[in-house]
């Protein structure tokens, strides 16, 4: 008798088991220190409805938008150049996930709650609160966000009138059929970071007291946006455009008209991206484009700074928002893959992986409400001369520093020889805006690299937040800028609420080696800053990227212990503090005894990156 032939008209076999899919839970439900945040802080008359606020909207993610975020992701804008008839048009065509986000962030009033302030002090801590539990579901909706945020903060701060005014009733209000958004046109061929050598643009004044701007923007994200901020150059007497930063003014531009077509106009292309694929990011031709001058002749970039200073919170809420949702992610998938017998959660070494990143995050964290608070403050009228400074020193930091951030290893306390001529101790300092979000990923094998996860995207979305709203070292040196702008008294203030916050973790046995940790490194931060009073400016300079660390982690190393002193805080707050402090918190004195600052340092590290062969 013959065998039956096996299989030839069955399915072939893929086995039996299939991994269960790590699930997003309601974020603001999952993230106890935002939850213990506001209860630490926000007034009880209002932290009910809050909490109920974003829970609600926690849901609201889970349900609907997450997959509204993956959607514009899977499908990223285009641009039509041409109609069918081959006219000129244009036009940048988005998905209706796209179109539903800008919905969806009116209706939630996601700028709407910054400017309402319902909450008082506490309207930008709510605010943020909620694009830090909608960030990473945002398809990247948050970016023009953060530049209508940006747009409604210097309308207001000139205070409103004319086409002003409509603005900016549309960018702060809650209905969608109303609502614009804003774009933020700085960055032009010759620099983004430079933009007062770098930006070509004249404005040509009109009759009627408007004007007209030619030049080529080479970065405008979000180009589908209603209106947007610009720089350009005025004339001066004899025709010519006035050079430097001297010669840049604000202007503020309505940029379709009532059909919706673009106002002198040209679309080049659209930019060919690593990630941030869901933003249209164009390169635009100024050709006539109709604008308003806003701030008086040559203030253009000091007028521009209060949209950077809205920005770079909302880039460190992105930062900060990425680092919770992997580990959140990454934490549901530990409890559910079964590894060499037991589940991941069950590998004390997978879970000291991920616990490091968490301090990290706390870290983060607690910066980001520390600076929102700051900003709800100074915009309630209700912040002290101390504050402000503060908010003005801490913005940079916290961009720079949680768009950096994540690099794991140096949270070790480990030092390293550094066998130079100058002995000294050596940091380790491998950088990577992207390492919690790229450690994130590894904690799911070999599907946090398949795009289907929709786990790839986060890595890439969270490079460029180092780069764009200033890069590292130039935000490293604005914040060189703003110590040596006030004479001492940004410092002052960075000293004071750093001792007011260790106060309340006096008595407390357990904070006690993390008090004074940050106690040596303000000491350290003292010591350096008074030795390089007396050095050439170039010393500073070559100093910048490690002094500005260096604020961050005293700043978040005395947030985490107030925050660890607080009588309901868990024995995890006082790990995390303890953890933070672990790590050297004053980078920049121990660079400084390897004398990486020293006169004879560019000319080494300039032999370092062009060694010739020596054939
Ligand atoms: O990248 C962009 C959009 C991306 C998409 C949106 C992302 C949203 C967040 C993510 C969410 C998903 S827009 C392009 C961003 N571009 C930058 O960030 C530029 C980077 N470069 C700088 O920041 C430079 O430091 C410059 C451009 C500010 C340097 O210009 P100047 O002209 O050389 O600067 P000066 O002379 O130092 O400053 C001129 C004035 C001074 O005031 P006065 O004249 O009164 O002494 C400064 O104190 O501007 C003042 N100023 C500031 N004030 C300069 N920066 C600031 C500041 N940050 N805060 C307050
Ligand atoms: P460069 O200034 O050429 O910098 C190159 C390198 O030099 C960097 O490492 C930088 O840190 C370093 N460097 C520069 N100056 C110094 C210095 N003085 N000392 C030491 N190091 C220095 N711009 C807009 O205006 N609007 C937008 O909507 C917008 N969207 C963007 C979207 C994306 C996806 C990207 C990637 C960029 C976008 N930009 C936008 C541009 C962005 O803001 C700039 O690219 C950024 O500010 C850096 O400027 P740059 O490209 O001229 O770099």
């Amino acid at each position: 008798e013959s065998r039956p032939e096996l299989g030839v008209f069955s399915r072939s076999s893929v086995g039996t088991f299939f991994q269960e899919r790590p699930l997003l839970k309601n974020p603001f439900l999952e993230d106890a220190l935002l939850q213990k945040y506001l209860s630490r802080n926000l007034p009880p008359q209002i932290l009910g409805s809050i909490r109920a606020d974003l829970a609600q909207f926690g849901e609201r993610i889970v349900k609907e938008l997450d997959i509204l975020g993956q959607q514009c992701e899977d499908s990223p804008p285009r641009l039509q150049h041409y109609d069918a008839w081959g006219c000129r048009v244009d036009r940048i065509l988005t998905c209706p996930a796209w179109a539903h986000m800008k919905k969806i962030s009116a209706q939630e009033g996601l700028v709407a709650a910054g400017y309402e302030r319902t909450y008082g002090e506490w309207s930008r801590v709510f605010q943020m609160s909620k694009l830090y539990i909608y960030s990473p579901s945002a398809g990247l909706y948050t970016c023009p966000l953060a530049m209508t945020d940006g747009a409604a903060k210097v309308i207001e701060s000139f205070g409103m009138s004319g086409p002003l005014e409509n603005a900016f009733q549309r960018l702060t209000c809650r209905d969608p059929q109303r609502f614009w958004t804003s774009g933020q046109w700085m960055t032009e061929r010759k620099g983004g970071s430079d933009v007062a050598n770098g930006t070509e643009t004249v404005a040509i004044p009109q009759a009627d007291g408007t004007y007209k701007l030619y030049g080529f923007k080479w970065f405008t994200s979000a180009t589908d946006a209603d209106m947007t901020l610009t720089l350009g150059r005025e004339l001066n007497a004899e025709g010519f455009p006035k050079q430097g930063s001297k010669g840049l003014s604000l202007f503020y531009a309505e940029v379709r008209d009532e059909q919706g077509n673009l106002k002198g106009i040209e679309v080049q292309r659209l930019k060919d991206k690593l990630g941030t694929r869901q933003v249209p990011t164009a390169e635009l031709l100024l050709d006539g484009l109709p604008a308003h001058r806003i701030s008086s002749e040559g203030r253009g970039v000091a007028s521009i700074s209060n949209m950077l200073t809205i920005t770079r919170i909302h880039n460190t809420v992105s930062a900060v928002a990425a680092m919770r949702r992997i580990i959140q992610l990454g934490r549901e998938y530990a409890a559910k893959r079964f590894v060499f017998g037991k589940f991941l959660r069950e590998h004390a070494l997978h879970v000291q992986t991920m616990a490091r990143m968490e301090v990290e995050t706390r870290g983060a964290f607690l910066l980001l409400m520390e600076v929102s608070r700051l900003l709800g403050r100074e915009e309630s009228g209700v912040a002290s001369e101390l504050e402000s400074h503060l908010l003005r020193l801490l913005t940079p930091v916290a961009k720079l520093y949680t768009g950096k951030q994540s690099e794991i290893e140096k949270r070790d306390n480990r030092q390293y020889k550094y066998s130079r001529t100058v002995p000294g101790l050596y940091t380790k300092q491998t950088q990577g805006a992207v390492a919690v979000v790229s450690e994130g990923l590894e904690c799911f094998g070999g599907q946090g690299y398949m795009e289907d996860t929709g786990l790839p995207r986060m890595l890439r979305d969270a490079q460029v937040l180092s780069i764009w709203e200033g890069t590292t070292n130039v935000l490293s040196l604005d914040v060189l800028r703003c110590l040596a702008k006030s004479n001492g008294e940004v410092l002052e203030a960075f000293y004071l609420e750093i001792k007011i916050k260790l106060e309340a973790a006096s008595g407390k046995q357990a904070l006690a080696p993390s008090v004074m940790a940050v106690n040596c490194a303000l000491s350290k931060l003292g010591q350096f800053v008074q030795a390089a009073a007396s050095r050439a400016p170039s010393y500073l300079e070559l100093a910048a990227r490690d002094l500005s660390y260096s604020l961050a982690r005293i700043y978040m190393g005395a947030l985490l212990i107030e925050n660890a002193a607080w009588e309901r805080a868990s024995h995890s707050d006082v790990y995390a503090a303890t953890r933070w402090c672990q790590q050297d918190l004053c980078p920049v004195m121990s660079n400084k005894d390897s004398g990486w600052y020293n006169p004879e340092a560019p000319e080494d590290d300039a032999m370092l990156v062009y060694e010739v062969s020596p054939n």
